[in-house]
């Protein structure tokens, strides 16, 4: 029996025709990162039999080591951005500069992380690809609540698409038989509580006191949360996004920003996780109204439900820890 379906590209141009005066532009550039994400997919699934698993024998920038499907999938997205002729230009967090694309008529800017979580290849653990898109301005480092859209693919027992725009968080699932992403998730709410928090908790000795505070209390409690950790943002925010909770990546004494990239991971999770209707939090801020100081800043993060954010941040702000 057929069953009525929206795939990812009705679904763009369905959401396209609501908007006045719109080009087309947008629409495209969403389809054309969704080419990519199936191709990025369809490797990442034959990794462990192509010999394309496994360290490339460099670094990137940040001295992580560079695996083989990290420099595929960034290659892939720079070629497809390049060849859109819809972008002005683009960093990812695997290059050292922004690349503006010769000749491009292009009005958007676009941040990515190619392969997110890419120390979970080898052991056949979820990675994903994460992407940030601005409208060009003349000022390259645009603080994240200028962005106009941003999503994730995350690749697991199932490949998922996540997208904002337009205020509201879509959710598809690859469909194998069809080779296409359908809507699964549509206008997805991120509960008020969750059950799990998700932080790595070996460097427990280097938080904050206020951070092993706050930890002692949410496991000490009477309905204490459950930790879980994918060690990929992707994989953690996809969980926090459908069934709510608490991210954390805050900083340490060894890592005094945290460890993830404001341009290319903080910003597109952070704004859909509160498009989502969730919140997202940095040292008494929120990490959207950050003016980037450089591509590569980082920023110590926590988000999730509002409720968990909102009591994460009395222990930041000293209050009366949870009494
Ligand atoms: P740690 C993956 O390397 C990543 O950038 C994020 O996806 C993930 O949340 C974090 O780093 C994991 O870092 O220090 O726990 O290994």
């Amino acid at each position: 029996m057929y069953r009525q379906i929206t795939t990812l590209s009705e679904f763009v141009l369905s959401e396209e025709k609501k908007i006045k005066n719109a080009t087309g532009n947008f629409s495209l550039l969403i389809n054309s990162l969704d080419n990519a994400g199936r191709i990025i997919a369809s490797h990442v699934k034959r990794a462990g039999l192509v010999d394309i698993l496994g360290p490339v024998g460099k670094k990137n920038i940040f001295a992580d080591e560079v695996q083989k499907l990290d420099e595929f999938a960034d290659l892939l997205i720079a070629e497809t951005l390049r060849s859109s002729g819809l972008v002005h230009g683009f960093a990812s967090e695997e290059r050292e500069s922004f690349e503006k694309i010769k000749n491009s008529h292009g009005d958007y800017v676009v941040f990515f992380d190619p392969l997110d979580g890419s120390s979970n290849i080898d052991v056949n653990m979820s990675i994903g690809t994460i992407f940030s898109i601005y409208k060009k301005s003349n000022n390259l480092l645009q603080k994240g609540i200028s962005q106009v859209a941003a999503g994730f693919f995350l690749y697991g027992p199932s490949v998922i698409f996540i997208y904002c725009a337009g205020g509201k968080v879509n959710g598809f699932t690859l469909d194998p038989e069809i080779g296409s992403f359908v809507l699964t998730n549509p206008n997805i709410k991120i509960p008020l509580v969750g059950p799990t928090y998700t932080i790595n908790e070996s460097y427990y000795s280097r938080y904050p006191e206020y951070i092993r505070k706050y930890l002692s209390h949410i496991k000490e409690r009477s309905a204490p949360l459950t930790q879980r950790y994918a060690a990929a943002m992707v994989a953690d925010v996809y969980r926090i996004l459908l069934k709510g909770g608490i991210f954390l990546y805050p900083e340490d004494r060894i890592q005094k920003e945290g460890k993830l990239r404001l341009l290319y991971e903080v910003n597109p999770m952070a704004y859909i996780i509160n498009h989502a209707g969730g919140s997202s939090f940095s040292q008494g801020s929120n990490p959207l109204e950050m003016t980037p100081t450089s591509l590569h800043m980082r920023l110590p993060i926590v988000l999730g439900s509002k409720s968990q954010v909102a009591e994460f941040e009395k222990f930041y702000h000293n209050e009366n820890y949870g009494h």
